[in-house]
């Protein structure tokens, strides 16, 4: 059966609240609410034309996008970011927004890219998920979240703020996880949130294409709003290298989840070589977080609900959106229990001792 598009223009009714100061304004488009900042909108597209509304797809996009490639080999490509800018800045929205112009997906998917010092690699990452997304027919927002230079890399602290930051903006209801130096090597791996959390990096050129240890999940993978909610996000201990993603791990299989992943020759990627980054070094807290204070323990006591940084700024590129923030160890322990504080008593003990992942 051929697979056919259809519009539907609803007039949008708007409604505004005041809580405070803050202005919360919600526009219903006939379909669905949306959070929308109101200068921003009528700046994009007129007052008449913003309360008519915009043409919006009416029927759902299809199981199976019909324009995926598959199994495609990698060659890294380093292109400037004006040209990339040149390139994909006409398929995307600014802020790197996309949504099919012909069906409605499932999901409002925001995929989150840490990103310090490893511009290139963003750059080479940029150049292939772009096209990939739009060819799964994801309605998508590219987050780039930048840490500043003094403190200890922490990867879930930066995942939970993106999630904060991200739900200030707009209703996400599915979050993508990626890492900036894995590029997927088949489009038929979806960038999709299911009923389980899904893993989408099971086969890395770096692990002979298969899993380091069975457990594994990190790398990138997609988790609902709701999957998200029920574990309290990530981690903010995991100070340095590894750890949040065995952490994420425990809490989804403590409330009842299991990642689902693809076969391993759908769930190929590539990883850009490179060498460990100074300011991520592997601490002794993040072996003691996975033995000691078990993961299932600490969910509820530290997470989303206790996520603390300074918000340097929030850029609209056009390709993503540029969160940048500050982490201060000092304030991130603050609403830490004492049997989490004391183990940061002396400060962050660094080690080359591999941690068990248990
Ligand atoms: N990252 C940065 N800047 C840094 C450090 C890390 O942007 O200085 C981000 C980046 O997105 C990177 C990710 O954090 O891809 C992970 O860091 P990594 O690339 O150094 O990690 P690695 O390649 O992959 O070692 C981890 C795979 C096995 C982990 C098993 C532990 N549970
Ligand atoms: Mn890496």
């Amino acid at each position: 059966m051929r697979y056919r598009p259809t519009t539907k223009r609803a007039l949008r009714v708007v409604v505004a609240v005041f809580i405070g100061s803050l202005l919360i304004i919600e526009v219903f488009d006939g379909f669905s609410f949306v959070r929308e900042t109101l200068p921003d909108s009528l700046r994009r597209e007129g007052l008449l034309s913003f309360l008519r509304g915009k043409e919006r797809p009416f029927c759902p996009c299809p199981h199976k996008p019909p324009s995926l490639l598959g199994f495609r080999d990698i060659v890294e490509v380093d292109k400037p970011m004006s040209q990339l800018e040149q390139e994909l800045g006409p398929l995307l929205r600014h802020g790197g927004h996309y949504s099919p112009p012909d069906c409605r997906p499932h999901d409002k998917t925001a995929i989150i890219i840490p990103c310090r010092n490893r511009w290139p690699h963003l750059r080479v990452l940029l150049n292939y998920l772009v096209h990939v997304l739009i060819r799964q027919q994801l309605d998508f927002t590219i987050f780039v979240i930048e840490s500043d230079q003094g403190s200890t890399f922490n990867k879930g602290i930066l995942l939970n703020l993106a999630v904060l930051e991200a739900m200030k903006r707009d209703r996400y209801t599915c979050f993508v996880m990626q890492d900036v130096d894995l590029l997927t090597m088949d489009d038929r791996n979806l960038y999709r949130c299911d009923q389980q959390p899904r893993h989408l990096a099971a086969a890395i050129n770096k692990f002979k294409y298969t899993l380091p240890y069975p457990r594994y999940s990190g790398g990138v993978y997609a988790l609902s709003l709701e999957q998200l909610l029920k574990v309290n996000g990530h981690s903010n201990l995991f100070f340095g290298w590894g750890g949040e993603d065995d952490d994420i791990y425990h809490r989804l299989y403590h409330v009842g989840y299991t990642f689902t992943r693809n076969p391993e020759e759908m769930a190929k990627y590539w990883m850009i070589k490179h060498k460990r980054d100074k300011g991520n070094e592997r601490t002794r807290q993040s072996t003691m977080l996975l033995q000691k204070t078990m993961s299932e323990k600490r969910m509820f006591d530290e997470g989303l609900n206790t996520t603390r940084y300074h918000l340097d700024s929030v850029e609209e590129t056009p390709l993503f959106t540029w969160i940048k923030a500050t982490i201060n160890l000092t304030e991130v322990l603050q609403p830490a229990p004492p049997y989490i504080k004391s183990l940061f008593e002396n400060g962050l003990q660094f080690t080359n001792k591999k941690p068990r992942t248990r």
